[in-house]
């Protein structure tokens, strides 16, 4: 099907079109985000995980040029194991007037998911507000587009390596909403906690169902945030994580690691000097992302 240029897949558009559950999934993370070759590994798993819960998923991509809602494994494998570049949304006419493909990004994701019609998305962590960026200017387009990308946004808050307070306040001046999913304390991705709250929670999918069908009727086209904390079984050791993320830092700087390159180069080197411990947490997180986007979706479906 084809819709304002983006290609759905015919699975996933019949069952948008019957109301059915569908949850959008981003491929910068298998692309950029994860490494070769558990990230096909961890794409797959999302995948068969909301089949699981009888929910659709649906992939998001540009293949050769076109917006791609649902992926065959043909381009599932293309988005993991080709050197593919990281697709924002202001990415997304250049990669189609070049015919090129692209892994989007929390921000391109969501953009082509709210225009698809898929109103759930789940990914790791949310882009933000980078440490320092009061002087780099280096704020991730994933917060001005969520702000107007109807779609719930399911994450486990922002990586840690942000500027924290910083990517909540412009989250504030966006008026983009923000509920912790059972807890009150915004998570930091691979920690459940970070140190600042939050003053609004739910406490179930159905409860997140209701604010997005509130946002929605006040006529806002902004995304609804649903920050989901990584299990505390499964959370990573916060001394050993405070220690890998300064020398990530110190990398970066020393290296000069600049724009959208920051991201992918952070977490490629914490990956590598925590032996692969964020890793582990990384999918951990992940995963646990999908299935409350899974559980939302089916909510927002009945
Ligand atoms: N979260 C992850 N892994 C990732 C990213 C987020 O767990 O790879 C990616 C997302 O695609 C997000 C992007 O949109 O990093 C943000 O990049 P930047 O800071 O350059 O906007
Ligand atoms: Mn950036």
């Amino acid at each position: 099907m084809q819709d304002a240029g983006i290609k759905i897949h015919p699975e996933v558009a019949a069952a948008i079109s019957e109301g059915a559950a569908v949850v959008a999934l981003e491929s910068t993370i298998i692309s950029h985000g994860l490494p070769r070759p558990q990230n096909l590994l961890a794409a797959r798993a999302f995948e068969e995980l909301l089949r699981a819960q009888n929910v659709v998923p649906a992939t998001i991509a540009v293949i050769d040029g076109t917006p791609t809602v649902g992926l065959a494994e043909d381009e599932l494998e293309l988005i993991a194991n080709e050197d593919i570049p990281k697709a924002s949304v202001r990415d997304l006419p250049i990669l189609r007037a070049k015919g090129l493909s692209g892994a989007t990004t929390v921000a391109a994701t969501a953009y082509l998911a709210a225009k698809a019609g898929v109103k759930v998305f789940a990914t790791g962590g949310l882009g933000g507000v980078h440490r320092g960026a009061s002087e780099t200017f280096d704020e991730s387009a994933d917060l001005t587009t969520l702000a107007s990308a109807p779609v719930v946004v399911v994450s486990a808050g922002v990586k840690s390596v942000l500027d924290i307070g910083a990517t909540l306040e412009r989250l504030e001046s966006l008026s983009i909403p923000v509920v912790g999913y059972r807890t009150d304390i915004f998570p930091a991705f691979w920690l459940p906690t970070s140190e600042f709250s939050l003053d609004w929670r739910v406490d179930g999918p159905g409860q997140a169902a209701e604010v997005f069908r509130a946002l929605q009727a006040q006529g806002s086209k902004s995304a609804l945030v649903v920050a989901n904390p990584v299990p505390v079984a499964e959370a990573w050791d916060r001394a050993e994580h405070d220690a890998v993320l300064e020398k990530a830092f110190a990398a970066a700087d020393a290296q000069g690691v600049r724009g959208k390159e920051v991201t992918p180069f952070l977490l490629q080197f914490i990956v590598e000097a925590s032996g692969g411990r964020s890793l582990e947490v990384n999918l951990s997180l992940a995963r646990n992302n999908v299935s409350v986007a899974g559980d939302i979706a089916r909510s927002l479906a009945n």
